[in-house]
This record gives structure tokens, C-alpha cells and sequence, in this order.
């Protein structure tokens, strides 16, 4: 029998248990599928834990998320296509959720699915081998809860293990002597720690502008974000100073590019992250920065140097979940031998160079948005994935791209219709500055 391993089951790992439970539901005859998950949970980042560096077994903690992340977008740009949130929750929801409710959401697609036999949770794949001579893997994993090693052999490997999770942790003159905390915005956990004191935020993305939004709403002094290339450029409240690159520290003060300076308590680090896969040898791991088009991935998925390999997940992200969706039915389907993938490596190359050239085309973001658009409608094209208005989404993009330029603080107070169900979301009952308890009971009372 043709067997499967899946190394991961955050929400690209769980698309591709659900890709294949699907198939076999129309009653199709799918492979055997072994997930390997090293957390004892599922949910992938999703799954918060309060633990910082090492867990429970001595690994690297996966969780890059904190106390009161609310979804950076609009979750009507995330819906999954087969699984509504009308459907799990039994209405609709306000648009912007925080973590515990999205972590109920994306559970509720798999608990239904019931997949969760698949997976062998706390089992920390450790190596994968291809042998060229049978033209197959060994998988070899430690579980945590035996203690004990296995190595099995599977025909295909699809990689889920995420790549918001290694840190990129820079290091500036006078760190070491530096008097306060420093932290990785992967060892961030709750905004409240910082209440009070004075915070610089080194990096001008994602999590500077939602970690710094965070120390802010609970408390800090003040906010200092300083950026290496270019500036968020929002309206910030007045205790927040947007300044350039970082220089160094000294004692408690840090100094920027343009010469000033500013006495800190604290230096959180929202450096990024490193694609980091310690458990795949040098022909099977994917080396790619942290952009659209990844590197050596034919269609976005297919590793091009050894076409039994997959990735889900890599790119960086506009579209999450339903892209991931796309991508783990598309796979299904060449595993399931309905697509086909050339045999011709400089097919495969030239497939990629075409996706980097186009990414690089234009660095506007509406065009970034229309490309990975454009990239998740080429692949449910050719699936059975139900069809969904990825352009309508796109638009959702665009607005909620318009009401963070009108007001950083505010954006997630703003409302949008499902691109699924048609259902407009309800406005929260709470402005998001004042609802400092994000449990999901508080969430869903409106
Ligand atoms: P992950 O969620 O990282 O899951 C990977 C899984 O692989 C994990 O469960 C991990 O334990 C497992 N794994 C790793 N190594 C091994 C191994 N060796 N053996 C076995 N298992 C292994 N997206 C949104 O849509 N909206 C948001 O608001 C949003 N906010 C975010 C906020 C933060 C702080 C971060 C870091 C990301 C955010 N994202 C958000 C993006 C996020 O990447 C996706 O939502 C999603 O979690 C990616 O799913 P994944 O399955 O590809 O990876
Ligand atoms: P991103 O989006 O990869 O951004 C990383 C940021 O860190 C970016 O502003 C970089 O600046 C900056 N960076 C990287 N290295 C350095 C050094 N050495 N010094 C200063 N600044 C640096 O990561 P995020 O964590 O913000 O977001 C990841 C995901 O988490 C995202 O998808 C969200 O959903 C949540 P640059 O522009 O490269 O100069």
C-alpha cells in the first residue's frame, strides 16, 4: 500500500489530512497517512502554550503566538472553503478573532473530518531519507510519550512544519551589557509583562506593529519601533516614536541611525524567522528566503529535486488557510495520480522562475495580494477544492490594508461579509483598544 508521511499538523498539515479524508468520504481509495505532530496537541502555531524555549521534552518550542493575538486579518480573507464559520459556530462571528477562537474554528474542521487517528502526536521527526534504489523514505521519529525511536518507509513526504518558528535573532553592539530584557518576539508571550516601562520594538512588520500594538494596548510607557529598511508609517498614538535602524546599546539607552537616542526597559526583537528544517538532509530541504515565489518549490509544493517531496505552507502570506487548502488538494491529487508533474527537471526550474519573476515584477501590495490570488485560483482550478471568490478576498485585502493606513488602533473594529456564506459579520461589541479579555466566551457574546 502506498503510504504518506506528513510531518506537522498545524493548519497546513491538517489541509492535507483533510484532502485526503475527503477523497475517501466520495469514496475514493486513498493512501495510508501518518502525520507526524511533535506537540501532544494539534493547531500548529495556534496551539499557544506559556512555555518559552525548550517543552515539556526538551525540544524547541513551536509557538511563535502570545496572550490576546487577535488575527492580523480580516478572518474573512482566511475562511475555509469547505468548513464556514456560520457552520462551526452557529452564526456568524465578528471579523477579527482572537487565537483560542480561531484555534476552536480550524479544530472543528478536522474534529468533524476525524482525523485526529492519523496523527501521532509527540513524535519529533528527527531524519528523512530517500533511497534512490527503491525509490522511497525512511522516516525516522522520536516519540516522546514510548521514548522510544521509529523509522518507517513511506512512497511520498509532504514537509508541513511551518516556517514562522525558528527565530532570527540579530545581535547589536552592547547587547550583552545591556540592562533590561531582551526577547524574541518568538519568546513573546503576554503584553502585560511590559506595563509600564518603556519598550523599543527592532523590526517594521507583522509582529513589531502587533507586539508593539500589544505592549500599548496593556500598559507600556512607551513604544519605540525602529526599522531597518522602511518604516510602518502609521498614525501612532503619541507615545509610540517610529525611528530608523537600531546602532547599538549602551547601559539602557539605544541608539538609532539618525544619531538620537532613547533610554529603554526593554528590546523586543520582531526579527523574523528562519526556514529551519534540522531533520532533512541536504537533497530533500528547501532553502528559500521568506517570500511568495519560494525557492525550488514547482507550482508552490512540489520540491523540484525530488518530485516524491512536498512542502505546504512555505510561502509568505497574504492568503493562509484556504491557500494552504489549495495546495494540500493539489498534492493529493498528484500523489492520487490525477495530476501530473513533468518529468523534465528544467520544466520544473522553469516553473519557478517564472513565479519569482512575476513576484518581482512590482513591489506594490495590492499586487503582491493579486499574485498569491492569482496562485490560489490556479490551483483549486484543478481540484476539487470547493470554488470560492478568491478575488472577492483580495478585495477584503485592499480595505483592511485602507482602514490600518486610517487608523492603526482601530482596524480591527471594522466589519466585512463573508466571501462564503454572504453573512455580514456583526461589529464586535467592544472596540478592540478596550477589550482587554479576549477569552472565547467574551468573544462570542454579541
Ligand atoms: P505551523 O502552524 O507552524 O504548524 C507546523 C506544525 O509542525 C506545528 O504543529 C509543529 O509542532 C510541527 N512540527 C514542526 N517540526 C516538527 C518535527 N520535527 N516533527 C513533528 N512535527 C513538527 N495567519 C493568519 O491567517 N492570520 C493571523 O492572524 C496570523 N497571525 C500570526 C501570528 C503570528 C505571531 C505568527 C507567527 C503567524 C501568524 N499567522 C497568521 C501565520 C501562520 O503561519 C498560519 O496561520 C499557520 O499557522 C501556518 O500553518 P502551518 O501548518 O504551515 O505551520
Ligand atoms: P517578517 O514579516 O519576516 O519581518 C521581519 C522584519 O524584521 C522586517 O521588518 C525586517 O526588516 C526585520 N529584520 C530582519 N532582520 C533584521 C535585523 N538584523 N535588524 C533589524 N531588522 C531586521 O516577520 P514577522 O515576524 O514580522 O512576521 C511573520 C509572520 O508573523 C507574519 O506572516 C504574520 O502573520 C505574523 P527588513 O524589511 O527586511 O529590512
Amino acid at each position: 500500500m502506498t503510504r504518506v508521511a506528513v510531518i506537522g499538523a498545524g493548519p497546513s498539515g491538517l489541509a492535507m489530512l483533510r484532502a485526503f479524508q475527503s477523497a475517501a468520504r466520495k469514496g475514493e481509495a486513498i493512501p495510508e497517512v501518518v502525520c507526524y505532530e511533535k506537540q501532544a496537541n494539534w493547531g500548529g502555531l495556534w496551539n499557544y502554550t506559556w512555555r518559552q524555549g525548550v517543552d515539556e521534552n526538551g525540544e524547541p518550542v513551536h509557538c511563535s503566538m502570545y496572550r490576546y493575538l487577535w488575527t492580523n486579518g480580516p478572518k474573512e480573507g482566511l475562511e475555509f472553503a469547505d468548513y464556514t464559520f456560520e457552520e462551526h459556530f452557529g452564526k456568524q462571528i465578528a471579523s477579527y478573532p482572537p487565537r483560542a477562537v480561531m484555534f476552536d474554528y480550524i479544530e472543528g474542521r478536522v474534529k468533524k473530518a476525524g482525523v485526529r487517528p492519523w496523527i501521532r502526536f509527540s513524535n519529533v521527526v528527527r531524519w528523512v531519507q530517500y533511497h534512490p534504489e527503491t525509490r522511497d523514505f525512511t522516516v525516522t521519529a522520536h516519540d516522546m510519550v514510548k521514548d522510544s525511536v521509529t523509522t518507517e518507509r513511506f512512497d511520498y513526504v509532504v514537509c508541513a512544519s511551518g516556517h514562522f518558528s525558528s527565530p532570527n535573532v540579530p545581535e547589536y553592539p552592547g547587547f550583552d551589557t545591556f540592562l533590561g530584557r531582551i526577547v524574541h518576539a518568538h519568546d513573546f508571550r503576554d503584553a502585560r509583562e511590559f506595563a509600564g516601562k518603556d519598550v523599543l520594538v527592532v523590526g517594521s512588520s507583522y509582529s513589531a506593529e502587533d507586539i508593539g500594538s500589544q505592549c500599548w494596548k496593556y500598559g507600556a510607557k512607551s513604544v519605540t519601533s525602529c526599522y531597518r529598511s522602511n518604516p510602518m508609517g502609521f498614525k501612532w498614538p503619541d507615545n509610540w516614536e517610529e525611528k530608523p535602524a537600531l546602532v547599538r546599546v549602551e547601559g539602557k539607552t539605544a541608539f538609532f541611525k539618525d544619531g538620537s537616542s532613547k533610554d529603554v526597559d526593554a528590546i523586543i526583537l520582531c526579527t523574523g524567522y528562519r526556514h529551519y528544517f534540522p531533520f532533512l538532509p541536504d537533497d530533500l530541504r528547501l532553502k528559500t528566503r521568506n517570500r511568495l515565489a519560494t525557492a525550488d518549490l514547482y507550482k508552490g509544493v512540489v520540491y523540484v529535486h525530488n518530485t516524491k517531496m512536498f512542502y505546504l505552507g512555505m510561502q509568505d502570506q497574504w492568503f493562509t488557510f484556504n491557500m494552504f487548502d489549495a495546495q494540500a488538494w493539489y498534492v493529493r491529487d498528484i500523489i492520487m495520480g490525477r495530476i501530473k508533474v513533468p518529468e523534465d527537471k528544467a520544466v520544473l526550474l522553469a516553473d519557478v522562475a517564472e513565479r519569482e519573476a512575476r513576484e518581482e515584477a512590482s513591489d506594490d501590495v495590492k499586487y503582491a495580494i493579486k499574485y498569491q490570488g492569482a496562485y490560489v485560483k490556479e490551483l483549486i482550478a484543478e481540484t476539487d477544492y470547493p470554488d470560492f471568490d478568491v478575488d472577492g478576498m483580495c478585495k477584503a485585502f485592499f480595505e483592511w490594508k485602507q482602514h490600518k493606513v486610517d487608523n492603526i488602533m482601530a482596524f480591527r473594529d471594522n466589519s466585512y461579509k463573508s466571501l462564503l456564506t454572504g453573512t455580514m459579520a456583526p461589529k464586535h461589541h467592544t472596540p478592540w483598544v478596550d477589550a482587554l479579555d479576549d477569552s472565547m466566551e467574551t468573544y462570542l457574546r454579541n
